[in-house]
């Protein structure tokens, strides 16, 4: 068995919950031989049976039942996916809290009880592009949880961006039409650099902070396991004494938030369109388990008008100076799916999904998704969806919602509705675990409108921008100028420009310069100047720098220093980091002194040059070995790896005569080398950091350049 499937099984073992549990009695073991559905052994799957002479096959007979199933079956394998987050991955996991802390907000077991740990499932997906499309485009990350709590499922269905497009969830259709590929020529794929998205959400100002978010580096992150998860939408908690609270619900990655560069997010599209579900199904094979804290953000039902934004308002924060997060569990995911379809495609959120103890507010957005979400999984699996796998709940369901397509459950007795005869299946009073409806006060005549509050829209656009880094603006401005530079209608960019007006006379400009709209002569509106450092997603890199489950490549070629490599490869792992060894071809890479074709010995390379690409690795090392170098040097793809990295902004390292390779044939601009070939030294590219001798504590104290200086 491989290393990779050693680690697998071994986690695999330890990966159970009560979820993991049920899923058993569906997982099957593949067995020896071939059925029919319905039981039959088959005897030839090969050939369809025929008329024949004995020599020559004749026609193809409609009677081979064996055939015909397996046609049949085929024919109907696709399902629609899902008309928003169509591409996503999942994995299993589990959520614990530290402590009762929060019950004083509320008396959900699942957010107060630290004896428990609920099993999760977690899937997530970009929103544009459809099921085959790449992970690596700039779109919003989904971030959909399935808790399976002891009192019925909870699903926080979030987006790795904390705010959303619209107000009202009667816009969805209309924002999501604009978003996706144009009506007349189904383009473009995964992209909402085009003139209907520009043009909706120039004509839709609500949509400005969102637009902010979506343009930043947020939109193009590293990995699923580093993004901020945020449930959007405000929700409310009731504890035991029947106070209610509005609360927002907040995931924080350990590893850092961090995200691609657009280059990089370009051309991995095209190199491993695949690359953020193979990076997840990585970490939790080799067991750099993803991991997020969970926190809250907690408004009084008394303050909910203290602000000067409305609370309920989806396309606004609440400002951790204002409102704090108060961290309380953790969520860790720790199994990859058995098998794709059953469970990543069939899972099936529902915002409707709460347990008591946590409830909706007025929201416009949130009351909207509640109503869709169930809908949709008709139209996508069937009424029956809830009794999938996937989906159902390990605690006990019993109901009188009966039949419909794919019925699975069988349940016995004679009556199927309340009140009956035999007091069978009875509603369940409130203080025994019944859910109950907090009495909320509702009160007014019915109109179609929005509350005062809501008609405000780019003070937090605006807190949004003023709150990033320079170099997170730079990366905006050309995020907004690729995106309009793609769309050709005037009208389009022209208006777009002036919307960006309205946020910052500086960005409008720079944005109306690059694309050739209209340039702005004076702001259309003041810059109140106010900033918070937890908008930036450097406030959220981890205290501690870490290189666990990082990806480094190691470059060589024949005639390398074997020793530099294993100590750096000892040094790597000790850290949980990945290393990647490439070379000239897969397959064994001879060191100084050994023969070249001698067989096994050296390093086994994973990847040759052109197999793989730098934007595919976070870091990387050149080892020393006058050969070796000398045909790095001779090698252009192997010069461009580094000179792309160093592009990208990623530590690159050197040793002895590995630096020599960097000085003479790569010329990275701007570098100084430490060339003192007796060296022991790794020299990385920032700047030419040399930070010690090769061994743990080296490579771990250069783990801080990656990923954070781009
Ligand atoms: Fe969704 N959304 N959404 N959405 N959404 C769906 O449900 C919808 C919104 C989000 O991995 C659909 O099962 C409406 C906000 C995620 O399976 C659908 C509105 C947020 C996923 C739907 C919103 C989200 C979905 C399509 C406006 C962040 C993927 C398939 C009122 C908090 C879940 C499905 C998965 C999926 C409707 C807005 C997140 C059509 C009507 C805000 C992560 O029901």
């Amino acid at each position: 068995m491989s290393l990779a499937g050693a680690l697998k099984e071994k986690f695999t073992a330890v990966a159970q919950t009560k979820k993991i549990a049920d899923l058993q009695k569906d997982i099957l073991k593949q067995e020896e031989y071939l059925n029919t559905d319905h039981g039959v052994l088959i005897s030839d799957t090969d050939n369809w049976l025929k008329a024949t002479d004995g020599t020559h096959a004749g026609p193809s007979l409609l009677e081979d039942q064996i055939a015909r199933e397996k046609i049949h079956r085929f024919d109907h394998e696709r399902i629609p996916e899902r008309v928003v987050h169509a591409r996503g991955t999942g994995a299993h996991g589990y959520f614990k809290v530290f402590s009762d802390a929060a019950s004083k907000y509320t008396f959900a077991p699942v957010l107060t009880d630290p004896s428990r740990t609920t099993p999760v499932f977690v899937r997530f997906s970009t929103v544009q592009g459809s099921k085959g499309s790449a992970d690596t485009v700039r779109d919003v990350r989904g971030f959909a949880t399935k808790f399976y709590t002891d009192e019925g499922n909870w699903d926080l269905v979030g987006n790795n961006i904390p705010v959303f497009f619209i107000q009202d969830a009667i816009k969805f259709p209309d924002i999501i039409h604009a978003v996706k590929p144009e009506p007349h020529n189904e383009v473009p794929q995964g992209q909402s650099a085009h003139n209907n998205f520009w043009d909706f959400v120039g004509l839709q100002p609500e949509s400005a902070h969102m637009v902010m978010w979506a343009m930043s580096d947020r939109g193009i992150p590293r990995s699923y396991r580093m993004m901020q998860g945020f449930g959007v939408n405000t929700y409310t908690l009731v504890n035991a004494e029947g106070q209610r609270f509005f609360v927002k619900f907040h995931w924080l990655p350990e590893l850092g938030v961090h995200s691609l560069v657009w280059d990089e997010a370009l051309k991995i599209a095209g190199q491993d369109p695949d690359f953020h579900r193979k990076d997840l199904q990585e970490a939790i094979d080799t067991g750099a388990y993803p991991t997020w804290k969970f926190g809250i953000q907690v408004i009084p039902e008394a303050n909910e008008h203290d602000f000067d934004f409305d609370i309920l308002d989806a396309t606004k924060v609440w400002p951790e100076e204002l409102v704090p997060i108060e961290v309380i569990g953790e969520m860790v995911l720790n199994r990859n799916v058995d098998e794709f379809f059953p469970e990543t495609e069939q899972v099936a959120f529902c915002t409707a999904h709460v347990v008591p103890g946590i409830g909706f507010s007025d929201d416009p957005l949130l009351q909207g998704r509640n109503f869709s979400y169930f809908d949709t999984q008709i139209t996508r699996l069937g009424i029956n969806w809830e009794e999938l796998p996937i989906n159902r709940p390990v605690c006990p369901v019993m109901n009188f919602h009966k039949d419909g397509k794919m019925r699975h459950k069988i349940y016995q007795g004679t009556v199927n509705y309340w009140p009956n005869r035999a007091s069978q299946f009875k509603p369940v009073p409130p203080e025994q675990g019944g859910y109950h409806d907090y009495a909320q006060k509702v009160a007014g005549m019915k109109a179609r409108l929005r509350g005062a509050k809501f008609q405000e829209h780019f003070n937090q656009a605006q807190l949004f921008y003023n709150s990033l880094t320079e170099y997170e603006k730079k990366h905006l401005v050309d995020a907004i100028s690729f995106e309009l530079s793609h769309c050709d209608d005037p009208v389009v960019y022209e208006t777009y420009t002036k919307v960006l007006n309205n946020i910052d006379f500086d960005l409008a400009k720079q944005v109306a310069l690059n694309v050739g709209g209209i340039v702005p002569d004076a702001p259309a509106r003041a810059n109140h100047s106010k900033a918070t450092p937890t908008l930036s997603q450097l406030y959220y890199a981890p205290k501690e720098p870490t290189i666990k489950s990082r990806r480094v490549a190691i470059l060589v070629a024949d005639g390398f220093a074997l020793a530099q490599v294993e100590a750096l490869r000892a040094a790597l792992k000790a850290g949980s980091a990945t290393s990647w060894v490439i070379g000239p071809r897969r397959g064994w890479v001879y060191p100084e002194g050994a023969v070249v074709g001698s067989g096994t010995g050296g390093v086994w390379a994973d990847h040759h040059f052109e197999g793989q690409r730098s934007t595919l690795f976070d870091a990387f090392v050149v080892p020393g070995g006058r050969k070796s170098a000398q045909a790095l040097a001779e090698n252009g793809r192997a010069i461009h790896w580094i000179r792309e990295a160093f592009g990208h902004c990623k530590a690159i390292g050197a040793i002895g005569e590995g630096v020599l390779f960097l000085r003479e044939a790569v010329m990275l601009p701007g570098v100084e080398y430490n060339t003192n070939l007796d060296s022991d030294e790794v020299v990385t590219s920032f700047g030419v950091v040399t930070v010690g001798k090769i061994g743990a504590s080296s490579v771990v104290a250069d783990t801080p350049k990656i990923g954070q200086d781009k």
